[in-house]
């Protein structure tokens, strides 16, 4: 698929910090050291319902991961999928009535749009389960053949016990595994599973859904985890730097693919580092296309709210806090951009090289946004002052916060 047009990232003098960063498989923080070239896989939406601030605030996290790579002078290798077949996505097809296709391809549209207006950087390969499909059929095959996987019915389950380092990425017990596998996709009490964890890698298809040529798995579509694996390994391979995603992903999703990917390869690990984001809630619940208590980027843009302060409202909180979306934050950010516009819209200013190197300083720090936006606010407040006398200050304050932030002024 094609994904969204690139926003340019100004240069700035001066080189950026490498990234300390929370690893969720070490629990713990590491400092991240790519190659010339970054490697990043960040999973991509399941396009039933438009864009909430949730998923904006996740890809808001890795984008400013980004952002720091690239002030590091290095390139960025980003891969993103889309899961356009899905349980959810079908199951909402079926109740309004749509076509399952038709649906995914309008969000999956709608997605980009906000994609470009919140000035995210684009994945070089954006990749639909669909059209990964022929590359996730033999992964399935290897599977089964090197007896890392097997079948029950017509369906074909991934064995967790295959795969020795099964549980180092999410680092749970197994009852919570049992847990959350039940919520989020799995079926741990299906009778006959080797182990309940055990998740689906190929679905005999079922009657009124769409199905694909599994080859010599039958007729049927893709489990969830090998689809980003397949993806992955396709065009990062193994030991990419980062994976990223909500924390709601974390177990089983991520947990998964490193499993299926370690089994298929016999290589460690499927991506360095792990890195996960809070999750955005709305009236004390998070905010979920399935219970419907969503604000969408579409919606609020409509409302004549600037992109801008949208990503201003995101930023905002760390990336790993939970936190609740409100007026009250959207509101702070209108005014917040206004501030800044006017304060970057003086002749001269302040010099502002310390406050580029404050900006760089906190998002290498565990992406610490906010500290990075307090550090703005202070030059932005001292401008009101007049005295600053630096022709070059509005111009380095603006570039710094577009290149590093993702925000134009
Ligand atoms: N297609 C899969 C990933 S392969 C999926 O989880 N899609 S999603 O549309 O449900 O979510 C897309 C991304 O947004 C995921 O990283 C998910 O963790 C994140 N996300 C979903 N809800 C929230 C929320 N309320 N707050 C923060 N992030 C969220
Ligand atoms: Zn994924």
């Amino acid at each position: 698929m094609y994904a969204w047009p690139a926003s340019e990232v100004p240069a700035l003098p001066g080189s950026g910090r490498d990234l300390r960063i929370h690893d969720t498989a070490t629990a713990g923080r590491v400092t991240l050291a790519p190659g010339p070239v970054a490697r990043i896989y960040v999973c991509g939406i399941t396009p039933y319902d438009a864009t909430h601030m949730g998923h904006a605030a996740t890809y808001n996290a890795f984008d400013l991961v980004q952002r720091v790579w690239l002030d590091t002078k290095r390139q960025v290798h980003y891969v993103q999928n889309v899961t356009d077949v899905d349980d959810p996505l079908l199951e909402r097809a079926v109740a309004t009535g749509v076509d399952w296709a038709a649906l995914a391809e309008r969000e999956t549209a709608l997605f980009r749009e906000d994609m470009t207006a919140l000035r995210m950087l684009p994945p070089q390969q954006y990749i639909g389960a669909v059209e990964a499909i022929p590359g996730i059929v033999p992964l399935v095959e290897r599977l089964r053949d090197a007896g890392a996987a097997y079948e029950l019915g017509r369906d074909v389950y991934f064995s967790v016990d295959s795969d020795p380092a099964f549980g180092g990425v999410s680092n749970l017990d197994a009852e919570a595994m049992r847990i959350l596998s039940a919520e989020r996709g799995g079926d741990p009490d299906r009778p006959g599973k080797k182990n309940p964890l055990d998740p689906m890698l190929w679905m005999a298809a079922r009657e009124g859904e769409p199905s694909w040529d599994g080859a010599s798995l039958g007729q049927g579509r893709p489990g969830w985890h090998i689809e980003c694996v397949a993806i992955a390994l396709d065009h990062l391979g193994m030991g990419f730097d980062v994976q990223g995603g909500g924390s709601d992903l974390a177990f089983p999703h991520h947990e998964m693919g490193a499993s299926h990917a370690q089994a298929l390869t016999g290589e460690h690990p499927f991506a360095k580092t792990y890195v996960h984001a809070g999750m955005v809630g709305l009236n004390g619940e998070k905010m979920s296309k399935s219970k419907g208590n969503l604000v969408f980027v579409s919606t609020t843009r409509r409302n004549g709210v600037d992109p801008a302060a949208i990503r201003l409202a995101l930023l905002a909180n760390h990336y790993r806090a939970d936190w609740e979306w409100t007026d009250t934050v959207l509101d702070e950010a209108v005014a917040r951009l206004a501030r800044w516009r006017a304060a970057v819209s003086r002749p001269d200013g302040l010099p502002a090289e310390a406050l580029l190197e404050e900006i760089r300083e906190a998002l290498a720090d565990d992406l610490d946004s906010p500290k990075a936006l307090a550090a703005v606010d202070r030059w932005a407040l001292a401008q009101t002052s007049g005295d600053g006398t630096d022709e070059g200050a509005p111009g380095l304050a603006s570039r710094a916060v577009d290149a590093l932030l993702g925000v134009a002024l």
